[in-house]
C-alpha cells in the first residue's frame, strides 16, 4: 500500500481540513507550498467560483492540491463536474455521501478521499471505490458526528484496509503521534490553519481562535440534526436558549443563515458562527502556515522514541 505522502505527491502526511468558505486559492497554496495537501472549499460556493479558485491556485503553486466540497451544498454536482474539467487531483467531501460522484472522479484520474464520522461510511466509502477516508471525530469544527477521534480512527482502522487519515484533536505534534498510534496514516487539520497569516479570516475569528479555552466550544444544531461546532458567543446562547424552548427548524435556520459568512467577512463577534475545534484552546500565536505545518513534524520521531508506557 503506498503512503499518502506518495499517493498525494507530498512531503508531509498532512491534508488541510475543508473550511467552508474559508478556504480559498491562497491558503490551499500556502499549505501546499508548506509540503501538504492543500484544500479549496467548495463550501457554499457555486461551480464557477470553484474553477477561478483552481486557476488561481495553480498561479500560486506548482505542487498538487484538491477541492473539498460540502455535499448539501445545492451546486454540488455542477461543482463535482469542475473539478473533472479543471483536472484537479485530490477531492475531500463533506457532510454526505459522495458515491454518486466517484465513478466518474475515478474515472478522471482523481484520488477521492471522503469525510467520514463512523465506521459503517467509511465501509461504504471504500466499497464505493475511495482511495482513503478521513476519519473525523466529534472533537472537530463545523459538522460533526457522535464518535471521538479516539474512538472512531482505531475502529475504522480495523474495518478498511484503505489509508485513514485522523480529525479533529490534532494541533500539534502530541496529536499527530496519537494520531499514528490509533492506526491513522495521515492527520487532517483545520483549527490550526485558522491562527495562520495565510488563512482569510477576519482578525477577530483568528484571535477568539487564540483567546478561546478548553471548553469554549459548544455544539449548535443537534436539534435540526445538523451538529456544529462553534466557538461560544452570544449567537450559540440564543441558539440553545431558543432550541431548549421548542423553536422550529425555520426559526433557528433563520437564526443562523449567513452566521458563518458574518463570521467570516465581518468578524462579528455578536452574530457570527465562528467554527471551531476543542484544540482552540491550545492554539496561542498567529504564525505562518509553514511554520504551523514543520512544527507539527519537528522532532516527532524523537518524541516517539522518548515515550515510556512500561
Ligand atoms: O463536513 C464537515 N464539516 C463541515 S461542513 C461545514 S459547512 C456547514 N455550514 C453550515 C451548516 C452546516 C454545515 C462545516 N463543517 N466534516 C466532515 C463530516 N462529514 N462530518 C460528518 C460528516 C458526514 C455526515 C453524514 C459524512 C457523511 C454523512 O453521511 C450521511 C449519509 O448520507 O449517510
Amino acid at each position: 500500500m503506498k503512503n499518502i505522502c506518495e499517493l498525494l505527491g507530498i512531503k508531509y502526511p498532512l491534508i488541510q481540513g475543508g473550511m467552508a468558505n474559508i478556504a480559498d486559492a491562497r491558503l490551499a497554496a500556502a499549505v501546499a507550498n508548506a509540503g501538504g495537501l492543500g484544500l479549496i472549499s467548495a463550501g457554499g460556493c457555486d461551480a464557477e467560483w470553484v474553477r477561478g479558485e483552481i486557476r488561481r491556485c495553480r498561479e500560486l503553486t506548482d505542487k498538487p492540491f484538491g477541492v473539498n466540497i460540502m455535499l448539501m451544498n445545492p451546486h454540488a454536482a455542477e461543482i463535482a463536474r469542475v473539478i473533472i474539467e479543471e483536472e484537479v487531483k485530490v477531492v475531500t467531501t463533506g457532510a454526505g455521501n459522495p458515491a454518486p460522484y466517484i465513478p466518474a472522479w475515478k474515472e478522471a484520474g482523481i484520488i477521492v478521499i471522503p469525510v467520514i464520522a463512523s465506521v459503517a461510511m467509511a465501509v461504504r466509502m471504500e466499497r464505493s471505490g475511495a482511495h482513503a477516508v478521513v476519519a473525523e471525530g466529534t472533537e472537530a469544527g463545523g459538522h460533526i458526528g457522535e464518535l471521538t477521534t479516539m474512538a472512531l480512527v482505531p475502529q475504522v482502522v480495523d474495518k478498511v484496509s484503505i489509508p485513514v487519515i485522523a480529525a479533529g484533536g490534532v494541533a500539534d505534534k502530541r496529536g499527530v503521534l496519537a494520531a499514528f498510534a490509533l492506526g491513522a496514516k495521515g492527520v487532517q487539520v483545520g483549527t490550526v490553519l485558522l491562527a495562520s497569516e495565510e488563512c482569510p479570516i477576519h482578525d477577530n475569528y483568528k484571535n477568539k481562535v487564540i483567546d478561546a479555552r478548553d471548553t469554549d466550544t459548544i455544539v449548535t444544531g443537534r436539534a435540526v440534526g445538523m451538529p456544529v461546532r462553534v466557538l461560544k458567543n452570544p449567537m450559540t446562547r440564543i441558539y440553545n436558549k431558543m432550541a431548549a424552548e421548542g423553536a422550529t427548524v425555520e426559526e433557528l435556520e433563520k437564526l443562523t443563515l449567513g452566521s458563518l459568512r458574518r463570521a467570516v467577512l465581518e468578524g462579528d463577534l455578536e452574530r457570527g458562527s465562528f467554527m471551531a475545534g476543542q484544540v482552540s484552546g491550545l492554539i496561542k500565536n498567529i504564525r505562518p502556515v509553514k511554520k504551523i505545518i514543520e512544527e507539527l513534524f519537528s522532532g516527532v520521531n524523537e518524541y516517539k522514541n522518548n515515550l515510556e508506557v512500561l
